[in-house]
């Protein structure tokens, strides 16, 4: 049995992470409290090292290269699905795109259409992009409906395995792959429809599947209650595992953080771009002949809980998931199943095809 070695646990000094001007070691003399000389309480070789300056230099890294985040949004049309974006970047990040409003009839089949932003925030820049799917589930029949969504899914990944084994391959590769679905339940206070657990069935195995009870603001309190409990229900006795999946919390802090977070699940939120003063302060909010629900009161709705979940707590584990599991998924398989890198039938990407 391997002997395991208790790790020492260096002080950090009260001097800068990284001097200013590197000075020649032989010229440097020894001087603070951290660097080790005689009588500074510590030996030159149980001096301060630097390794939790990693943090920081990973912080300008990201900061100089910023980052992709794509997200999708799913549910039939009306749901509140390019609100519900746009209030969670506090931007039209959710734009139509030219030729695609409101009064157009509605397509024959699901569209996949995606638009992009940068947003910066404390120097940090995130490309977003928002994929969006008119079009589902709006069809008299919508057998197979989530087939489109699922091929234009593993199509994100496939264009990052040939990007990967290009012999030439890019130092940064485009991140395309989604990040996040956003399945948009109907506030029916009944139950799932066979759409819906068809949708979330074979999604949730490819790709980070979180469920939210849209429009909740239609639905009084004791509705909202019951429904989530069947909701939560129906899934589980339908097999669904939603993101975030027990299997995949890393340690037992992960664990106790991520029951709270699927015991709250699916989010009953409310969106809204309007503005309306409550209490002598301007909020984000929807009226009802009640008053106004205010979207970012965790009292009023859980659009707060969704918003710090997804951008605040686990925007990074999101991406993790999406490479360590569901993209290692697809490109397991597609190399098992081919022997290698075979010319792919997607028509994604460059027609020059690369063999392992
Ligand atoms: N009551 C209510 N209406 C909403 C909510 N979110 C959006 N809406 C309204 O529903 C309509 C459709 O919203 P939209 O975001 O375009 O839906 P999408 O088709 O799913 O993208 C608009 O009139 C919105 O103002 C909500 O949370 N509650
Ligand atoms: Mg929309």
């Amino acid at each position: 049995m391997s002997e395991m070695v208790p790790p020492e646990v260096r002080p950090k000094p009260a001097v800068p992470a990284k001097p200013a001007h590197v000075v020649p070691s032989s010229a440097h003399t020894p001087h603070g409290p951290g660097a080790g000389g005689p009588g500074s309480g510590g030996s030159t070789l149980l001096g301060y090292i630097g390794i939790d300056t990693i943090i920081e230099q990973m912080r300008k890294k990201t900061m100089k290269t910023g980052f992709d985040f794509n997200i999708m949004v799913v549910g039939h049309s009306g749901l509140g699905k390019s609100t519900l974006v746009n209030t969670l970047f506090k931007s039209q990040v959710s734009r139509k795109s030219a030729g695609w409003s409101r009064d157009e009839k509605i397509p024959k089949t699901v569209e996949i259409k995606s638009v992009s932003h940068v947003i910066e925030e404390g120097g940090v820049k995130m490309k977003l992009t928002i994929i969006d799917t008119p079009g589902f589930g709006d069809q008299i029949n919508n057998n197979n409906c989530w087939e489109p969504i699922e091929k234009y899914i593993n199509e994100q990944y496939e264009k990052f395995l040939k990007e990967e084994v290009n012999i030439a391959r890019k130092k940064r590769i485009p991140d395309t792959r989604v990040h996040c679905c956003l399945y948009f339940i109907s506030p029916t206070g009944h139950s799932l429809r066979q759409l819906d657990i068809e949708f979330m069935k074979h999604l949730s195995r490819v790709v980070n599947l979180i469920p939210v009870i849209a429009k909740s603001d239609t639905l009084t309190p004791d509705e909202k209650t019951d429904f989530k409990q069947r909701v939560r229900k129906e899934l589980e006795i339908c097999g669904i595992e939603f993101y975030p999946q027990k299997e995949f919390d890393e340690d037992t802090e992960d664990k106790s953080d991520n029951d709270k977070i699927r015991e709250a699940m699916p989010f009953a939120v409310v969106g809204s771009d309007k503005e309306y003063q409550v209490n002598s302060k301007r909020v984000l909010g929807r009226k009802s002949p009640w008053g106004v629900v205010e979207v970012e009161n965790p009292n009023h709705c859980e659009f707060s809980l969704l918003r710090d979940f997804l951008i605040r707590s686990h925007l990074q584990d999101l991406k993790e998931v999406t490479h360590n599991i569901h993209y290692e998924t697809y490109r397991a398989k597609r190399l098992n199943d081919n022997g290698g890198l075979h010319p792919i039938s997607t028509g994604v990407g460059d027609t020059q095809e690369s063999n392992l």
